[in-house]
């Protein structure tokens, strides 16, 4: 099996772009030492600060937070962070080729019930000159790499450079990522959808109707049962959608007038939207294709509807 460096030489990742994942590589395995000791680390329950999202702090939160920080600033060629966890982008190197967006920990509320969460990281080209918020505003198409490392039984890297979509698996005898799925393919149709249904009655009624139509079953205008899963941490249940299809959503609400999304585009919608498509998969608002979105501020929020072509064709077809 190919270790990571193998795999990114393989792909004639540059030397630069490589180091860059090698480091978030290495941190994200001493993060899922972190997450692992959970309570015999006292790392678990939140600290008594809130984040820019207005979301308490997990003491994890932070912890990871920090870790990220320290390695992209000690990289030598990150020039800024943009952090889930920090009010302002962090300003890393006055030198270097690359600006990264993180959630250190997605799927933080899973934390105190050990279940499934994970870091997701986006790689965008860092501008000549002075660096501001302004300097993240790309669209996703100008990611340079993405992923997401998920904490799980096991410790699997996603990651894509534009060149497909990889899949590793943390070699903890090694502490080594080796390559367990060299071109991920998302199949193009599915019957497993993952929506949090406890915000049915907030939603708009294209997302109302299309659901209630996989609801209905063989009975009804699908004519096929379908199943659902919901993990509460978007790095599970993408991670699912890529090894065996699905369509995952959470679309907009009315449930709180003054946030009517819940994902953040730079660190959670665009790194899954590049994975995804890379795959062979799609990725939308319900009304515009993810990675072609404007962004206007580094914490803004999107609907997110991904996963199997055909299966978000379809919910599309509601949203027309
Ligand atoms: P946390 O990191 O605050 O737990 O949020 C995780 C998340 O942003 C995303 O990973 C999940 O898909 C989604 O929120 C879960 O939201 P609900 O808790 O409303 O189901």
């Amino acid at each position: 099996m190919q270790t990571l460096a193998q795999a990114l030489a393989e792909k004639a990742v540059p030397d630069s772009l490589t180091h860059l994942i090698n480091t978030l590589a290495a941190t994200s395995i001493n993060i899922s030492q972190a997450v692992r000791r959970g309570a015999l680390a006292g790392v678990l329950g939140s600290t008594d600060h809130e984040n820019v999202q207005g979301e308490t702090q997990k003491k994890l939160d932070v912890i990871t937070n920090d870790m990220l920080k320290d390695a992209l600033a000690a990289a030598g060629n990150v020039r800024a962070l943009a952090s889930e966890e920090e009010d302002e982008p962090v300003i890393c190197s006055d030198s270097g080729d690359f600006l990264v967006c993180f959630d250190p920990l997605d799927g933080s509320s899973n934390i105190d019930i050990n279940s499934l969460v994970g870091t997701i990281f986006s790689v965008l080209p860092a501008p000549e000159g002075d660096v501001s918020e302004q300097s993240f505003l790309q669209s996703g198409r100008k990611q340079v790499a993405a992923g997401y490392v998920l904490y799980g039984a096991a410790t699997m890297l996603a990651l894509t450079t534009g060149k497909g979509t990889q899949l590793f698996t943390l070699d903890t005898d090694r502490n080594e990522f080796l390559l367990t799925q060299d071109a991920v393919s998302i199949a193009a149709d599915t019957a497993e959808f993952a929506i949090n249904m406890s915000n049915q009655r907030f939603w708009e009624s294209p997302m109302q109707s299309y659901i209630d139509d996989l609801l209905l079953g063989k009975a009804g205008p699908r004519a096929k049962s379908f199943n659902m899963r919901w993990i509460a941490a978007m790095v599970g249940d993408v991670h699912r959608v890529l090894c065996r299809g699905g369509i995952f959503t959470y679309p907009t609400d009315s449930k709180n007038p003054n946030k009517p999304y819940k994902l953040r585009l730079m660190y959670e919608a665009n790194p899954m939207a590049f994975l995804v498509e890379q795959a062979g998969g799609s990725a939308s608002t319900g009304y515009q294709t993810i990675l072609d979105i404007e962004p206007e501020a580094i914490h803004q929020r999107v609907a997110v509807i991904l996963g199997s072509a055909n299966e978000v064709a379809t919910c599309l077809q509601y949203h027309k």
